[in-house]
């Protein structure tokens, strides 16, 4: 018997296949849910049934609450997988899912409420020892006397954020005093407007910090593990182009004492399934700013240097097993680099949809490709531009960005344009090669 009987999975693309695969090794049914461009998607020709969900707008689609609720109930579904993006880490979406008798492949409503709004999800990972930015603790009130006070006490430059903004939308970065009761309105004025709540909270401004992120896993029944670190600072307008794991150049005894913080606190909140902490880090220290509470599209480099299978491992969490995996028995071995191949123009970043006439995928030892993309595939102009995800892995960092390099070389993918020459850039340049390049970096050479 499969630990599931039928999974829904509620994404497209790219991070839809790679559930589907990972349902097909554990022999659970798969059920395809698609807008109507999206019907020649390869995952929903894998999958055992498929439903359509609505229009290609996400809003009566893939965001279509009823609609998605509905194709479970007809098809018989267990349980909901929702990916990345769209409704992974919707509270609402999780408690419906759950009020109408199927299972939420992720953790509880109140713990995506909990990390949704960065001022609770600040306070819980603070109250259980991991690290954090020094900051208002709390949320700014109208006290003008008393914000200043704050931001004194924390020193300049600080950054006000929006309690439910995140991946840097609602920031506004603080260089003096004179400058901030201003910034603090407006940017309360613009959370409002944007998320539907004012609320706002400082902390100090890191001016040239690394992304390093942790991923964990954890049963909802007192037990969690981590599964190392990645570094995912090069970015381009808070969207990650390439990562890699482990972060270069981090003392081991400290990223092994982050590590169990994000453990512990896992426990404390009683968190369940996938997760990843978010950290910035600077002059060798690890600042806590976000949690995300779902499968991240970054996860296989985890996968290449643990050898654990994240997705399986959120199905068997699901289905209310414990952890398979015990923390002795996880082992980072070797490295691995992901470079996130986009539909776009090289020069505007432009989305650049089409019809694919081409695509060849690289191979090889210690070369994976996540792609839903086959040779005639169109790719509709309504959603996220990533069409592959090109991974390499080897015994050290050098090899796996010798093997990333020559993975490039045999990548083919005509009749759209994509950002793979920024991708062959990259890995020739001489400061991404030496390791560590903050988040500001990859802005600053395209700059130039
Ligand atoms: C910061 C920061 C500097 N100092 N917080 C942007 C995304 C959101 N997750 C948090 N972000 C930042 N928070 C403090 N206290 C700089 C950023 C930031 C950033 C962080 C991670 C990856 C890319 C980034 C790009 C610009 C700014």
């Amino acid at each position: 018997m499969p630990i599931l009987d039928k999974v829904l999975i509620a994404n497209r693309g790219e991070i839809a296949l790679r559930v589907l695969r990972a349902c097909k090794e554990l022999n659970i049914k798969t059920v395809a849910v698609h807008s109507k461009p999206d019907k020649d998607l390869m995952h929903v020709r894998l999958a055992d049934e498929s439903v359509c969900i609505g229009p290609a707008a996400s809003s009566d689609s893939y965001l279509n609450v009823p609609a998605i609720i509905s194709a479970a109930e007809v098809t018989n579904t267990t349980a909901i997988h929702p990916g990345y993006g769209f409704l992974a880490e919707n509270a609402a979406f999780a408690d419906q899912v759950e009020k109408s008798g199927f299972t939420f492949i992720g953790p509880t409503a109140d713990t995506i409420r909990l990390m949704g709004d960065k001022v609770s999800a600040i306070e819980a990972m603070k109250a259980a020892g991991v690290p954090t930015v020094p900051g208002s603790d709390g949320p700014l009130t109208d006290d003008d006397e008393r914000t200043l006070e704050i931001a004194r006490r924390i020193g300049y430059p600080v950054i006000v954020k929006a309690a439910a903004g995140g991946g840097g939308r609602g920031m506004r970065v603080v260089h003096n005093e004179a400058a901030l009761l201003n910034s603090v309105q407006v940017t309360q004025t613009e959370a409002g407007a944007a998320f539907g709540s004012e609320v706002v909270y400082l902390e100090k401004f890191l001016q040239k910090p690394r992304h390093v992120e942790i991923q964990v896993l954890a049963d909802g029944q007192g037990h969690a593990i981590h599964l190392g670190d990645r570094d995912c600072s090069l970015q381009r307008r808070h969207q990650k182009v390439l990562e890699e794991a482990p972060a270069p150049g981090i003392d081991d005894d400290l990223r092994a004492q982050v590590a169990e913080a994000c453990v512990n606190a896992c426990i404390e909140i009683g968190y369940r399934g996938a997760g990843t902490f978010e950290f910035l880090y600077e002059d060798g220290g690890f600042y806590f700013i976000e949690m995300n509470t779902r499968v991240q599209v970054e996860h296989p480099v985890t996968e290449m240097v643990t050898g654990i299978d994240i997705v399986k491992e959120q199905l068997r969490i699901a289905a209310g097993l414990p952890l398979s995996i015990k923390q002795e028995d996880v082992v980072i071995s070797g490295h691995a680099f992901e470079c996130r191949i986009n539909a776009e123009d090289p020069q505007t970043f432009i989305p650049s949809p089409g019809k694919v006439t081409t695509f060849h995928a690289p191979g090889g030892l210690g070369i994976r490709v996540d792609s839903h993309l086959y040779d005639g595939y169109t790719v509709p102009p309504f959603y996220d531009s990533l069409i592959a995800k090109v991974i390499s892995f080897g015994e050290d960092r050098h090899t796996a960005l010798a093997r990333m390099r020559g993975a490039l070389d045999e990548l083919v993918v005509e009749g759209i344009r994509t950002n793979t020459a920024l991708h062959r850039d990259l890995v020739i340049d001489r400061a991404f090669q030496a390791g560590g390049v903050s988040i500001h970096y990859l802005e600053s050479k395209l700059e130039d």
